[in-house]
């Protein structure tokens, strides 16, 4: 291990060092054959022996009093606090007692003990030498990772920086603390604050020390000094100090070498089978198998029934078989190049694929469910993924305290301390709408990233620092050390299972290949891979240990060795046999009931959307009111929810209203609906406020959502952590858990949706043609050129639809009713852009009520929110409605086509300007506007419609946004194909531009009269190509 520096203070033995520091004289001694080593001499004159009353006989009081003051201040009387909390800040000679508060009984108590401590004369020196060693325990407790020996490689030395001055790494030590060789002999009693002395209370300072050293600077580094909870301290100090801890019995080493023998063997026969092939085996931290398999069974032990896990591809096909037991045949076919794609999509590469297994944890004989999930190469993106799901699966078996469902996520050294959404993923940890209630994390620590070494990969000390922002405790363990990483895996389970919290083992070890099967390691690492040459196997080195002990024959093991070679070898033979591969078998998360048997969807039909006029009554009711008793609410708000219900008495929605009812009808059909993302419980634009506030009790709050019937399911609306990577990447998860359940994510403003770009690239826009597995998400996106400047514009649609699977050259074949279903079934994604709150309504009851599953990309309104015009009444809703992939012009235009001159095509909020502007220019007859609502698929067969109903009309595509973005270059070549391309289709919109929006509103204004000159000037085109 490489460190570049330690950030952590020293620690100052307070009466020692402020005796060092008024200490002029120190002469050099020779201690412990340390030659010529400044020593400071033994000072009697410490502040504390001059104060008058400490010249007794009374030590045991004084004592008893300190270590009483060291747990707790308060628990000693106000004159010893003062005392002692002077002495401990250097209070000069003489200053550090004051006299005590005359208080009654307790007056009677201090006499007591002045007339105690007034008869010792040497008690100076024994409260000078026990803070000194309280000190110096504490010390090891802090920095005793610093030396703890866990580099399997032992190079580690070459970039540490020097060994804290107060670890006694040797005699010489001592001096740091004012004590010397003479008292190692010497008892001192031991605080509260440790263990080492089991049924001890006072131990030699010889001992002391070695138990310390056995405790925190062997094979086990704890990093945990720094959480702020003393019971959580206690309990790790007592895990690591008590002698003895360490104990395993005979059955235990046993299956822990069973478990090495299968890790190493495994890659051993991969690597004999397909020497060329990139498998990033696990060679030079094997240990990792039995650290996995001691958590899961640990933690099935007290109770968890289901382990979501996410890795890298750091030794993951070992993970597959060795812990999740994924049939080895399985996984061995996936290096048979000739083998046929069974299922739809375009599949993935072995080493990202997902999977679920469900068995008989055979430690505990208790079942277990463990799955895997599917990741792209982009490092830690998985992590949210995998809280989400984590999430997602405590929701619906009601594990409210994450006792039957875990999170396990495994990391690389490099990359957990590279990757920014790693500590996006620690800060969900404890919020309660994301809260998995701990996680535990493996880091593979092999002490490289692919070629660069830690001291240029990152400027902590160790790759785990990221995890002390949660206080999280972290067990630092060598690899090479099987025992000590199955001793760190208990406790690290043990310790979720407690306090449910997260927790990190770093497994330092090393990388005996290159970053791939391929790669040669000694171009760039060449001294630390002459190293790794020499380096013993960890198998053989823990083999030939338990057969020294005689906890197993050397017979036993080369047994162990050829049974499970006889496993391997069966599984490969079996796997010739393997003529397809069916990804499906590689599903992490199947959805049982949901398709047919063979993955089907059980119909091709989408259901009216609509609802009943008394069910739209019902939730408008609910929306309009405070459904809880004695509830105060802003008065602003009591206007709105008043607005809500004029709406509703007019039988007319806006959009929030419009949400309120898919949400509200969905939650009472039984769908979980959970909205997720930053200030979504008001509403970025103050119109939906899902949550009302008491306005005179802290944190009461209503949410009306969940008041719609007795027997809904439940609405989860959660402001969010300021992250869009994380929050995105956890309600991606949450919906892959379940088919039930509207999950939607909502950007601030749709354009920071691209910090959380790989989610969205690597997960939603890919996800079932790499993993053959679908999700329903809902990303709502605000969107619209409103003269907010160049951010807060553009949620970048251009992105989304170049990102859309459908061929913008092919017309497809509309035969059958059922073309617009089909059509949604073999797209990626849905993107739509809707112009009033009805299809909106639609489009997101849709998403559930459709037979499958796909993402759902909707641009959602800024000023529509507010827009008179952008109203739906209760007609556009009620049963037999449906959403509107385009909404044709309905007006003068259309009734009599022919001397239609014109069709705009347009999307989203440019309708309205577009309206207005044809009105004021008395072109109703002439120009016909189209809203195309569902972008992607495209609804070739409806704009179709549109051009054979308009046979004299030019074709335009209008849009605020500028040219090279929007949805120009997505829609075009798609109405070319759509008419044969026998007409053109003219552009109406800004100009090609870098950024989506100008900052100067005026400019902005000009831009807009510009296009719309342009939409309506039906000579504008003439005499164009
Ligand atoms: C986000 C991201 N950036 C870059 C890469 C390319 N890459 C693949 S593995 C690797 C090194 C990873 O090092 P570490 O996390 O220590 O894991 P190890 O391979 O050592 O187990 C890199 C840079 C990637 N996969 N993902
Ligand atoms: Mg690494």
């Amino acid at each position: 291990m490489h460190r570049l520096r330690t950030t952590v203070a020293r620690l100052r033995p307070i009466p020692a060092s402020r005796s060092v520091q008024s200490l002029s004289h120190i002469r050099p001694v020779a201690v412990g054959g340390a030659l010529g080593t400044f020593q400071p001499m033994r000072h009697l004159n410490a502040p504390v022996a001059a104060e008058p009353f400490l010249n007794g006989t009374s030590s045991n009081y004084v004592e008893e009093m300190y270590f009483s003051w060291l747990e707790n201040p308060r628990s000693v009387h106000k004159s010893w606090d003062i005392f002692f909390r002077n002495a401990n800040a250097g209070a000069p000679p003489g200053a550090a007692y004051q006299s005590p508060p005359p208080l009654g009984g307790l007056a009677q108590g201090l006499a007591h003990a002045k007339a105690l401590v007034g008869a010792q004369p040497n008690v100076e020196k024994l409260v000078e030498d026990h803070l000194a060693v309280q000190s110096l325990i504490r010390a090891y407790q802090i920095r005793g990772h610093h030396v703890a020996q866990l580099d399997p490689l032992g190079i580690m030395a070459s970039d540490l920086e020097p060994t804290p001055s107060d670890i006694i790494t040797s005699n010489d030590k001592l001096g740091f603390y004012g004590l010397d060789e003479s008292d190692l002999d010497q008892v001192f009693r031991l605080p509260t604050t440790t263990f080492i002395g089991g049924s001890e209370s006072a131990l030699p300072l010889r001992e002391i020390i070695r138990r310390l050293e056995m405790a925190y600077c062997q094979h086990i580094g704890v990093e945990f000094m720094f959480i702020n909870d003393l019971d959580q301290c206690q309990w790790i100090r007592q895990k690591f100090e008590r002698p003895g801890v360490m104990h395993f019995t005979l059955e235990e080493k046993r299956t822990l070498l069973a478990r090495m023998v299968r890790s190493t063997r495994f890659e051993e026969f991969l690597q004999r089978k397909w020497s060329s092939e990139k498998r990033f085996g696990l060679e030079g931290c094997e240990s990792l198998i039995p650290a996995l398999k001691t958590i899961i069974d640990k933690s099935s032990a007290s109770g968890v029934e289901s382990v979501i896990m996410g890795m890298p591809h750091r030794g993951r096909l070992n993970v597959l078989a060795n812990v999740i037991r994924k049939e080895l045949e399985q996984i061995f076919c996936q290096f048979d190049s000739k083998l046929e794609a069974a299922d739809e999509g375009s599949g993935d590469v072995k080493y990202h694929l997902g999977t679920f297994h469900h068995r008989l944890n055979r430690v505990t004989d208790r079942n277990i469910t463990l799955s895997l999930m599917a990741n792209p190469s982009h490092l830690e993106a998985v992590d949210p993924v995998v809280q989400g799901k984590t999430k997602a699966e405590q929701f619906y078996c009601g594990d409210t305290e994450g006792k039957r469902v875990m999170a396990l996520l495994l990391h690389g050294d490099a990359a957990f301390a590279g990757q920014g959404i790693v500590y996006e993923t620690f800060h969900l940890s404890d919020l309660p709408s994301y809260t998995t209630h701990g996680t535990i994390h493996v880091v593979v620590n092999n002490q490289i990233g692919f070629t660069t070494d830690p001291r240029m990969a990152r400027s902590s000390p160790y790759p785990t620092d990221v995890a002390r922002v949660v206080n999280a405790p972290i067990f630092h363990v060598n690899a090479d050390d099987p025992e000590a990483v199955m001793y760190v895996c208990n406790v690290a389970a043990e310790w979720r299972n407690t306090f449910h919290k997260d927790v990190v083992v770093d497994l330092v070890c090393y990388r005996r290949n290159g970053h791939n099967e391929m790669d040669e390691p000694m171009f760039t690492q060449p001294l630390m891979y002459k190293q790794i040459k020499k380096q013993k196997g960890v198998l053989q080195k823990y083999a030939e240990k338990l057969i020294a002990e005689g906890a197993v024959t050397r017979q036993e093991y080369e047994e162990e060795i050829a049974k499970y070679n006889k496993i391997c070898e069966e599984a490969y033979a079996r796997s010739k046999d393997e003529k397809i591969l069916h990804i499906k078998h590689w599903l992490d998360s199947p959805w049982p009931g949901f398709f047919t048997s063979d993955g089907q969807p059980k119909s091709m039909n989408s259901p009216s959307t609509g609802l009943t006029k008394e069910e739209l009554n019902h939730i408008g009711n609910i929306a309009s009111s405070v459904p809880m008793e004695d509830f105060t609410i802003h008065g602003g708000l009591s206007r709105i929810l008043k607005g809500r219900a004029t709406m509703v008495s007019q039988r007319v929605c806006d959009w929030a209203l419009g949400e309120y009812m898919a949400f509200g009808s969905l939650l009472k059909e039984g769908t979980h609906v959970r909205l997720s993302g930053q200030d979504v419980e008001r509403g970025t634009f103050s119109h939906r406020h899902h949550v009302l506030h008491d306005q005179n009790v802290d944190k009461r709050i209503c949410i009306p959502m969940n008041h719609i019937s007795d027997n809904q399911a439940p609405y989860t609306v959660c402001n969010s952590s300021l992250s869009e990577y994380g929050v995105l990447g956890f309600e991606l998860g949450f919906a892959m858990a379940s088919p039930n359940a509207l999950v939607l994510w909502e950007a601030q403003f749709g354009d920071f949706h691209n910090t959380a770009q790989c989610i969205i690239d690597q997960f939603i826009s890919p996800g079932q043609a790499k993993w053959v597995r679908q999700n329903g998400i809902v990303l709502l996106l605000p969107h619209g050129m409103e003269g907010m400047g160049p951010e807060h514009s553009s949620a970048r649609p251009e992105r989304f639809l170049q990102m859309c699977n459908d061929d913008p050259d092919v017309f497809p074949k509309l035969s059958g009713e059922d073309f617009a279903v089909r059509q949604l079934y073999d797209c990626n994604w849905i993107v739509v852009n809707c112009s009033n709150p009805a299809n909106y309504f639609h489009v997101l009851r849709r998403q559930i009520l459709q037979p499958f599953r796909k993402p759902l990309i909707i641009f959602t309104p800024k000023s529509l929110l507010r827009h008179p015009e952008a109203k739906s009444s209760f007609d556009e809703m009620l049963p037999g409605t449906h959403f509107q992939r385009i909404i044709p012009e309905t007006g003068v235009a259309s009734a009599s086509p022919e001397g239609v001159k014109r069709v705009v095509f347009c999307t989203g909020k440019v309708y309205y300007e577009l309206t207005r502007e044809r009105k004021n220019r008395g072109m109703e007859a002439t120009v016909a506007i189209t809203r195309v609502e569902q972008l992607s698929p495209f609804p070739f067969d409806l704009v179709k419609a549109e051009t054979d109903r308009y046979p004299n009309a030019d074709l335009v595509w209008c849009q605020e946004e500028h040219k090279n973005q929007g949805y120009y270059d997505y829609v075009k070549p798609r109405i070319r194909t759509t008419i044969n391309h026998a007409r053109p289709v003219w552009y109406a919109g800004r100009d090609p531009a870098a950024a989506p929006a100008t900052g100067n509103k005026q400019a902005h204004l000009l831009e807009l009269q510009r296009f719309l000159d342009t939409a309506f000037n039906l000579e504008a085109f003439a005499g164009q190509q």
